[in-house]
């Protein structure tokens, strides 16, 4: 294959509503739009920096740079017939996994299509829907979340995920629990605790919840580890997994039970896989994260989530959670079972509505070969 063009776009969509974590509170949500063209085909992909660097270190500007000065010229060295190849090619360039993951994922659409295949079965995957569950924010107050979670339920999630930090843990999670007796139920701190809350993270265990994720620092294995040893509720790390070395170091030490891939994280849908993989065969199960995509990283993720060892609810929401207009067509919509349907046409299945493109894009440039 030889890559004639590359186009970035930096966009920016306002999301339906606010997203409070641990680590900051998002209204307007940016990306980098990636498309590669070839043979008459386009293929899409998408970076999910930031705005700033609170989840990792990469920011929107760091990806573009990184794309700009380093991957995107590595295309230019030549074709390839594999994508390992040009994995192989910028293998150089350390870190900045989510400005990698945007162009090899674009990369995967272009040669499903290439292949007339679905990306989902190009990357192995086996289902036909995936679970869908969906993550709520910091709320102002209790009854402000309830009202929330009521929402999500009757629309049909199968999985609540608690965004969590100290001093909005326990106290909300009691309630939500009483009032949820049944629901499948998670909270997630994005590394907002220390050691020194080990006692208010064991009392969580009373709660029953399906897992506790990345409790403690965004670059931890080893206490964490300790963590898991005291507390009955499963650990899933996110942060602190960036690439399948550091799965299998997971493993190694029992830093956690589950494992939440998110492709950005670990810089790409190949390393994503290779995480899969060995989690598979280790029998840890599995879940896909989200970082609240566009649909086109959204119509990666659901590719990805339908490898047989995504066994967990997936943070992938249907479209209308996330943003009034998406830029694809058709948009994701929760089926009645409370999944998502994997996509059946060629390469991620869907169709990027360019007018809409257009209208959230702050920046643009095209790279020729
Ligand atoms: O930690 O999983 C996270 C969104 C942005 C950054 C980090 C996270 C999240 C989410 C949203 O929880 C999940 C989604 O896209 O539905
Ligand atoms: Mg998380």
């Amino acid at each position: 294959m030889k890559i004639e063009q590359v186009e970035l776009r930096h966009i920016e969509m306002e999301l339906v509503e606010p997203f409070e974590t641990s680590f900051g509170r998002e209204v307007l949500r940016p990306a980098i739009i990636i498309s590669v063209k070839a043979d008459g085909l386009t293929g899409w992909g998408e970076c999910v920096a930031g705005a700033g660097p609170w989840y990792s270190y990469e920011t929107i500007q760091t990806a573009w740079h990184v794309l700009n000065d380093f991957l995107i010229p590595y295309l230019w060295e030549g074709p390839f017939t594999k994508i390992d190849e040009v994995i192989q090619r910028w293998s150089r360039v350390r870190g900045h996994s989510m400005a990698k993951a945007g162009l090899e994922a674009a990369l995967w659409d272009l040669l499903a299509q290439a292949s007339k295949k679905p990306l989902a079965k190009m990357l192995g995957g086996t289902k036909e829907r995936v679970a869908s569950g969906v993550s709520i924010g910091i709320h102002e107050n209790i009854p402000a979340l309830l009202k929330t979670i009521h929402k999500r339920v009757d629309e049909g999630y199968c999985r609540v995920k608690l965004k969590v930090k100290p001093g909005w843990d326990e106290n909300i999670l009691g309630p939500v629990r009483k009032e949820f007796q049944k629901i499948l139920l998670m909270a997630d701190a994005n590394a907002a605790f220390n050691l020194s809350h080990k006692a208010l993270l064991k009392n969580l265990d009373q709660f029953n919840l399906i897992m506790i994720e990345q409790p403690f620092s965004y670059d931890d294995l080893v206490d964490h580890a300790e963590l898991q040893r005291e507390i009955k509720t499963p650990i899933c790390l996110d942060e602190s997994i960036k690439s399948s070395r550091d799965a299998r170091q997971a493993q190694q030490l029992k830093s956690c039970r589950i494992i939440n891939i998110k492709q950005g994280r670990v810089g790409g849908p190949s390393e994503a896989k290779k995480i899969h993989d060995f989690c598979l065969e280790n029998k840890i199960p599995v879940w896909c994260g989200g970082m609240l995509e566009t649909g086109i990283g959204r119509a990666h993720n659901v590719a990805l989530a339908s490898l047989p060892g995504f066994t967990l609810p997936n943070d992938l929401s249907a479209s209308n959670r996330y943003y009034k207009e998406d830029i694809i067509e058709p948009s994701f919509e929760l089926n009645s079972d409370g999944t998502l349907s994997v996509p059946t046409g060629p390469g991620i299945g869907v169709h990027v509505l360019q007018d809409r493109l257009k209208r959230f894009t702050r920046e643009q440039k095209v790279f020729h070969a």
